[in-house]
């Protein structure tokens, strides 16, 4: 009986090491005939019920298993591992010989380049960054701003309108009127952004460009603090001194106001396209905020003082990286803008 089944288990041990297709299933097999528990360990438990012949020839019967099974188990799994090597290797190879994929660097826009910077210094000079729409109301582009309808500055200023009255945006200003609205005084704030005008373009000119807006308003304000935080922005941002001058302008939302040129680095002060050969280019208008600027944001100007300013990041730019024309800034030309790494 105990030898027949040794023979019954040779059979069925066959029988599945030749099924199994992975190395679980041989795990599996080698735990059910060899384990501890296993069924030759079950089989030699049972020899002890038999006479001493009996005993000696089917001891030594499962033993011949016992080392046949090894064996086998040990060949198949060799077998295995070689077949999902081979089946991986088909799978995953790689032509090492072929060119590499190459990726392009990209780099950051000229002018978000120079919006970053400046948003930095300001914000260590304690200024809070705001943002306002592009498509705003009369009423924050111009009334607000104390340019009334039928004042002769919107003239200055034309832009495109809707058919419900909104407009583009010709001037980040529209920012200083909503800040004011939004926080109480004393505040330090800028704003960034494009800004839109029908005007003819040039080197130096284009209908979409972009300005950085501030204004600080707290008590006793004076020019003084608004020529103080302009230079100090120039030498941080051109990490060198540059040559400026503040000549009057007016803008009907400050008073005194005033307009600040810088020398221009393209020519050298020599003369270009760019500074219309007068040597200087204008950065930006300031000046000390209206009364009724102030009110209209909400603020009372027998308390409170305040200046403001409004720069074109894009002439900025063109100083800051050597840039002659300002239209290439707003094509879409890569090769133009490859010539410009984060600096
Ligand atoms: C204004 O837009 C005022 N809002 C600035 C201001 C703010 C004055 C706060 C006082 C107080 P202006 O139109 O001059 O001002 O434009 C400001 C700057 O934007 C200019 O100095 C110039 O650097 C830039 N700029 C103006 N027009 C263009 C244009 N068409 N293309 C490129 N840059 C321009």
């Amino acid at each position: 009986m105990i030898k027949q089944n040794l023979n019954t288990m040779g059979q069925s041990f066959q029988s599945e090491i030749e099924k199994a297709t992975n190395i679980d299933e041989i795990d599996n097999i080698k735990v059910k005939y060899l384990g501890k528990k296993g069924k030759l360990a079950d089989l030699m438990k049972q020899l002890k019920s038999l006479d001493k012949e009996e005993k000696i020839e089917i001891g030594k019967q499962a033993n011949l298993f016992k080392t046949q099974f090894q064996d086998q188990i040990k060949e198949k799994s060799k077998q295995l591992k070689r077949v999902k090597f081979d089946q991986q290797m088909e799978n995953e190879w790689v032509d090492i010989t072929l060119d590499p994929i190459k990726t392009q660097m990209g780099s950051l826009h000229p002018i978000t380049m120079v919006q970053n910077k400046l948003e930095y210094i300001f914000e260590s000079m304690g200024f809070q960054v705001l943002d306002g729409p592009h498509i705003e109301s009369e009423y924050y582009n111009f009334e607000a701003l104390n340019i009334p309808t039928h004042h002769p500055a919107r003239d200055m200023q034309d832009t495109f309108y809707f058919e419900d009255g909104n407009l583009l945006r010709t001037q980040t200003s529209t920012i200083q009127i909503r800040g004011m609205e939004s926080l109480e005084p004393p505040l330090r704030i800028i704003g960034t952004g494009k800004v839109f005008r029908c005007e003819r373009t040039d080197a130096s000119h284009d209908s979409c460009f972009h300005q950085l807006e501030g204004m600080m308003v707290d008590k006793n304000i004076s020019v003084a603090h608004l020529i103080h935080f302009m230079k100090t922005m120039l030498s941080e941002i051109f990490e060198s001194d540059v040559k400026v001058r503040l000549r009057p302008g007016y803008f009907p939302f400050v008073e005194p106001g005033f307009e600040l040129d810088m020398a221009c680095l393209l020519c050298q002060g020599k003369g270009c396209s760019v500074c219309s050969r007068v040597g200087w280019i204008e950065l930006l208008g300031c000046g000390m905020t209206h009364p009724n600027v102030l009110k209209a944001g909400g603020v009372d100007p027998s308390k409170y003082s305040g200046f403001a300013f409004g720069m074109g990041m894009d002439r900025l730019a063109m100083m800051r990286y050597g840039i002659t024309d300002i239209r290439p800034l707003h094509g879409g030309n890569l090769n133009f803008m490859r010539r410009f790494t984060l600096k």
